[in-house]
């Protein structure tokens, strides 16, 4: 990797990403492309930023030639509960974006890192400790536009030898980002309330366990999957990756340990719930950790006490200081 270009860099996952391929290949290396006309001040300044819809095939490929790229990290995307309220803006999105970035990748022979999820997954797929090859057969829009990626970006490697690589992110939690419309929501979202002093109400049910990751192991997989060896790779697209596995009612208690006081209550949304109900409880992923080393740093003890110290230092700062929104 050498010149790199980060679709939906300033969404949850893509505001953190680019710094840190930024502290490891340099400023001027890591292309910072968003769908916001106004990035953070941090993320215009440090490198390259560039405004991109992903359905735009012919900025794409300029901006692809005009930098030299060679690897793109493909991270626009619509969340699962956005994609459920708008599921034909999501299709156009997830799947014409991508559809995008592998075209533009075939003609000028890009590695490219596309993001799948637990969404991939549905009822009939096995909750518990879900093996890395099983039945997925999603039942959300979101859940569809990942699979089909994840089949997609398998069919560019064999088809035309094209370098894809990817993960299953579980729920994603960071202390600098607000998620935008996801499911696991709930996770950062309760943070907030505890350092705030309010009540949080939960739109999950409180025995609703789930695969979660805190960002810094996010980051971490995506950057350990595209340096990895790719003769070691027997699955490359879509490996489960994971780092703990909680219900909100686990999450309350041990922000409870740190926040004594914090009351917590549960107004079950429907849409959310019946979708978190159809996604695994826990992945095995030891397919990651044979094949590249995968291997997480926090678990949920770890990561609670965490946010907590990085959220109250940047609640200290000023509102929103923690936020690169
Ligand atoms: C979502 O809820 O949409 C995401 C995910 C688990 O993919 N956080």
């Amino acid at each position: 990797m050498k010149k790199i270009l980060i679709t939906g860099a300033t969404g949850q996952i893509g505001s953190e990403l680019t710094p840190a391929l930024r502290d490891r290949y340099g400023g001027t290396n890591i292309v910072a492309a968003g769908y916001r006309r106004v990035p953070d001040p941090e993320l215009a300044e440090a490198g390259p930023f560039c405004r991109l819809d992903v359905r735009d095939a012919a900025a794409l490929r300029e901006i692809v030639t005009a930098h030299g790229i060679d690897t793109i990290f493909h991270l626009a995307s619509l969340l699962s509960a956005v994609a459920e309220d708008k599921p034909q803006l999501a299709w156009d999105v997830n799947m014409n974006g991508l559809w995008n970035v592998l075209e533009v990748a075939r003609s000028t022979n890009c590695s490219v890192f596309f993001p799948s999820s637990i969404g991939a997954f549905g009822p009939l797929t096995p909750p518990d400790n879900t093996p890395q090859d099983t039945i997925q057969h999603p039942n959300t829009m979101y859940g569809i536009t990942k699979v089909s990626g994840e089949l997609l970006c398998d069919y560019y490697h064999t088809k035309f030898g094209l370098d894809t690589r990817g993960v299953r992110y579980p729920g994603l939690i960071s202390s600098k980002t607000p998620p935008g419309g996801g499911t696991t929501d709930y996770a950062v979202e309760i943070f907030h309330a505890a350092l705030a002093g309010r009540h949080y109400d939960c739109y999950l049910a409180a025995d609703t366990r789930l695969d979660m990751m805190y960002m810094p192991d996010a980051i971490q997989a995506a950057i350990s999957l595209m340096e990895a060896d790719a003769a070691k790779l027997v699955h490359r697209n879509a490996y489960n990756v994971t780092a703990m596995s909680f219900a909100p009612r686990d999450l309350a208690a041990e922000i409870s340990r740190h926040v004594p006081g914090f009351t917590i209550d549960y107004r079950v949304d429907p849409l959310r719930q019946a979708i978190a109900e159809s996604w695994p409880r826990h992945m095995d992923d030891s397919a990651a950790r044979r094949e590249w080393g995968w291997r997480p740093a926090y678990d949920m003890p770890d990561m609670v006490q965490d946010m907590l110290f990085q959220l109250s230092g940047a609640e200290e700062a000023g509102p929103g200081a923690g936020h690169a929104t």
